[in-house]
């Protein structure tokens, strides 16, 4: 018999092993020491099964860790009938916060992985020894399309890899989605006419649900590089849809927001690397944005990097990018590949457009310091001869002298 090994912790939970057990039964056949023993053979394949009970005494809060296994005869192999079945109704039921699910290969079979995955992104810009880079657009709301496009232009001089549009900018009359594709692929390639580089446009996919596919398609059509999306507002069943439908075959950015609402707890919900490693994975994620531990909306180092493991692991998939955000300038570079290594984006939005040179010089004073910092040197060095660089460091600071 296949299942799916859930891990939950518990908090002030008096009985653990009774708990455990509740939930085995709670969650799959219901009362069972009352059941005739017909009843019971014929039950037995659905049973859940208590695998491990584990007990952490503390003054504080006792915790427990718990695991069940879920036969997988009792859902359809979709991420809907899985959540509900491990974590439905559980999910409300006092302190208790899912931490992982162990999918067997059969089950894992399901699931699409990223389409274009670490290797793919890379082979579509020809960047293979560094963290790539990504910019965000900001102050576009109320915009139109000659400030936008001047934006992307800005920020793709700065040799940036990617550039995504802002997860608030949604279907607007003077800058549509359509039109951005369009005026954004133009530009994007004047720039690699005259420079050389490469930089890829992440454009927002978003309006009602039964929308996004004809959306996304007329996107691939239109010549869109990415495609970044709210999975979190949406559900990840919607981004597993776009990624196995072959007529969109663009790769996928998936944005965090939303997600907080599942995860910042230490109580409640899900666990950041269930959420924004494993499942974003599983379901499609060629990129999934999360907090770094050291910008603005600051997380946790362990689960930043649990986080990253979950989407780099070894794994039957394609491996994810990890792209550590919120708050990211120049002088983080160095903590920023210390800890997630080259295989990983450095995403800044105010980073980049508050450089006092612009977006440009944002764009190079990163580039300068992903430079400096691979050549083994301290940036402080690299800004001896980089004035951008220079720049961003008198303005942001440089951390890598105090960490
Ligand atoms: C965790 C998501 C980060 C994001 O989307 C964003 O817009 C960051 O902006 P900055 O870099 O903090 O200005």
């Amino acid at each position: 018999m296949t299942e799916i090994i859930a891990t939950y912790l518990l908090h002030n939970e008096k009985n653990p092993n009774k708990k455990a057990e509740e939930i085995a039964l709670g969650l799959t056949v219901g009362s069972w020491t009352n059941l005739p023993e017909l009843e019971q053979s014929q039950l037995r394949k659905h049973k859940g099964r208590v695998v491990s009970v584990e007990e952490f005494p503390s003054e504080k809060e006792d915790q427990s860790i718990i695991q069940i296994a879920y036969p997988t005869l009792n859902f359809s192999n979709d991420l809907p009938a899985i959540l509900t079945t491990v974590f439905g109704k559980l999910s409300l039921d006092g302190k208790i916060k899912l931490l992982d699910l162990q999918f067997d290969e059969g089950l894992k079979s399901q699931f699409p992985g990223p389409r274009f995955g670490i290797e793919g992104l890379r082979e579509k810009l020809n960047v293979y020894n560094r963290p790539l880079l990504m910019s965000i657009f900001k102050g576009v709301l109320g915009k139109d399309l000659t400030f936008l496009v001047e934006q992307l232009k800005q920020q793709a001089l700065g040799g940036v890899d990617f550039v995504k549009d802002d997860e608030i900018l949604f279907e607007n009359q003077l800058t549509p989605f359509e039109k951005r594709i369009l005026e954004g692929k133009k530009v994007l390639q004047e720039v690699y006419d005259q420079t050389g580089h490469r930089t890829l446009y992440a454009i927002n996919l978003t309006g009602r649900t039964s929308h996004l596919k004809d959306k996304a398609r007329k996107a691939a059509q239109l010549g869109a590089d990415l495609l970044l999306f709210n999975v979190f507002s949406y559900g990840l069943d919607v981004l597993q849809e776009l990624r196995e439908d072959n007529e969109i075959s663009l790769p996928l950015m998936a944005h965090p927001a939303v997600s907080g609402a599942f995860t910042s707890s230490q109580v409640f919900g899900l666990s950041h690397s269930l959420m924004l490693g494993k499942l974003l994975r599983y379901a499609g994620a060629d990129l999934s944005l999360f907090p770094s531990p050291y910008g603005t909306v600051a997380l946790e180092n362990t689960k930043a990097l649990s986080i990253a493991s979950e989407l780099t692991g070894k794994d039957s998939f394609k491996r994810s990018f990890p792209v550590p955000s919120a708050g990211i300038h120049p002088g983080l570079v160095p903590l920023l590949i210390r800890d997630f290594g080259i295989d990983s984006v450095i995403n800044a939005g105010g980073g980049i457009h508050g450089h006092p040179d612009g977006a440009r010089g944002g764009g190079l004073a990163f580039r300068q310091a992903i430079e400096t910092n691979l050549q083994g040197k301290l940036l402080a060095e690299g800004a001896e001869n980089y004035p951008e660089l220079k720049l961003a460091l008198e303005l942001w600071g440089n951390p890598e002298v105090t960490v």
